[in-house]
């Protein structure tokens, strides 16, 4: 066999081995949820037929052709018994795309359908899309909304000058993509912008984040709300905060919906990040919050301080100290997979149950948002627990 053909076969045997290799749970969960081991998705699950031109006589040096940079940010689906990720591919050209990753089990096996999607573009085209998050909405369709981001005409000589708005795109089969107009709503920019799964008041309801620049917030920021007519030309009239960011927590210097919330008897599960400010950069963490039934727009609880932060290599990539998650999946056991991405590189899974998401966001204490409130409800812990602590002893 020629020396190519003996390397072409390397490359592909390494890759099976990686994407196929088992995961396990991490030891020592919280008692919340449980990490697992392995990252499921990373830049070198993109398959190889992605990267190398595999023609002898085209790339006799057996050349990485196209670059995959990073695997991140994914939504997610359970689909058809199937567990399905919209990854965020970064190319080495910085650019972003969405494909489609499939996994039998939820936890490893994730593998990249053949090609990436096509996503149609509207009249204005997108320089970067990015952070797709899935709803499966009551109308029938799987819509994906995501970040558009165009160069800031209004600023031609700041080449680092962009514009974020809302994408949307839907589908029937994940594989073709309609595109619609981009969501209309009277802030400056738009991210992190996420389609509640049923209709409220009869029209589409959608999570916003409102923001006056592309990575400042100024002063929008926050969780917010509001209702469309249509999705064919989604427009949001009245948009309001429901979930604002606040001095000296976890979301004081922005926040935004993760990825579209869970139904389960005692209200919507939420699951967003929240990012403040550090000597060493922003902090991105993951916290949860509750609202009701009939009203997903009210809050109705508020677990302190973050859900999952970055933790060992999480730390460490393109963009450190962050973790982020636009996609989650409860299956047909009230099993939840959380598909978090960590600093802008890699994917990962924790999974848990409704039940014990359920139970965190009620018993978990408030932000007192002073260090005297945080020590009078650690006390408490304390105080409660010197009472039954020698039935262990
Ligand atoms: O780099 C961290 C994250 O920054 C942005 O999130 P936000 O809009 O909340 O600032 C997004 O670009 C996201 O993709 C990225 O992970």
């Amino acid at each position: 066999m020629s020396e190519f053909k003996t390397r072409v076969r390397q490359l592909l045997a390494d890759h099976e081995a990686l994407v196929s290799r088992p995961n396990q749970k991490a030891a020592a969960g919280n008692g919340i949820y449980d990490r697992w081991q392995n990252p499921i998705v990373t830049a070198e699950h993109a398959p190889i037929f992605w990267r190398y031109d595999l023609n002898e006589a085209s790339n006799p040096h057996l050349m990485q052709r196209q670059g995959i940079n990073a695997a991140f940010n994914a939504g997610a689906l359970y689909w058809q018994g199937r567990y399905i990720l919209a990854v965020r591919v970064e190319g080495d050209d910085r650019k972003s795309f969405f494909a489609i990753a499939e996994s039998p089990n939820g936890v490893d096996n994730f593998r990249f359908w053949d090609h990436p999607i096509t996503l149609p573009e509207t009249d204005r085209p997108d320089t970067n899309v990015y952070d797709m998050r899935l709803t499966q909405h009551e109308d029938g369709y799987i819509y994906g909304l995501f970040c558009t981001e165009r160069k800031d005409e209004n600023q031609p000589n700041d080449l680092s000058a962009a514009e974020a708005q809302c994408g949307i795109a839907r589908s029937k089969d994940l594989v073709t993509w309609e595109r619609l107009p981009d969501l209309i709503t009277y802030s400056g920019q738009q991210r992190n912008v996420v389609l509640h799964p049923e209709f409220v008041d009869g029209k589409y309801a959608m999570y916003t984040r409102p923001q006056d620049g592309f990575i400042s917030v100024g002063s929008g920021g926050g969780v917010g709300w509001g209702l469309s007519d249509s999705m064919e030309n989604a427009e949001i009239k009245d948009e309001v905060i429901v979930d604002g960011k606040e001095y000296h927590t976890i979301k004081e210097v922005k926040n935004g919906q993760g990825p579209a919330p869970i139904k389960t008897a005692d209200g919507w599960l939420h699951l967003a990040h929240g990012v403040r400010n550090t000597a060493a950069g922003l902090r991105y963490v993951l916290y949860m919050f509750m609202t009701e039934l009939d009203r997903p727009w009210v809050v109705t609880h508020r677990p302190g301080g973050h859900f999952i932060a970055p933790q060992g290599d999480e730390r460490v990539g393109d963009v450190s100290n962050v973790t982020f998650a636009n996609g989650w999946i409860v299956n047909e056991n009230n099993d939840v997979f959380i598909y978090y991405a960590s600093s802008d590189t890699r994917m990962h899974v924790a999974t848990t149950t409704v039940a014990k998401l359920v139970d965190y966001c009620k018993n978990t204490p408030e932000d007192g948002l002073r260090s005297a409130a945080s020590v009078a409800v650690r006390n408490q812990l304390i105080d409660a627990n010197l009472k039954v602590l020698g039935e262990f002893q």
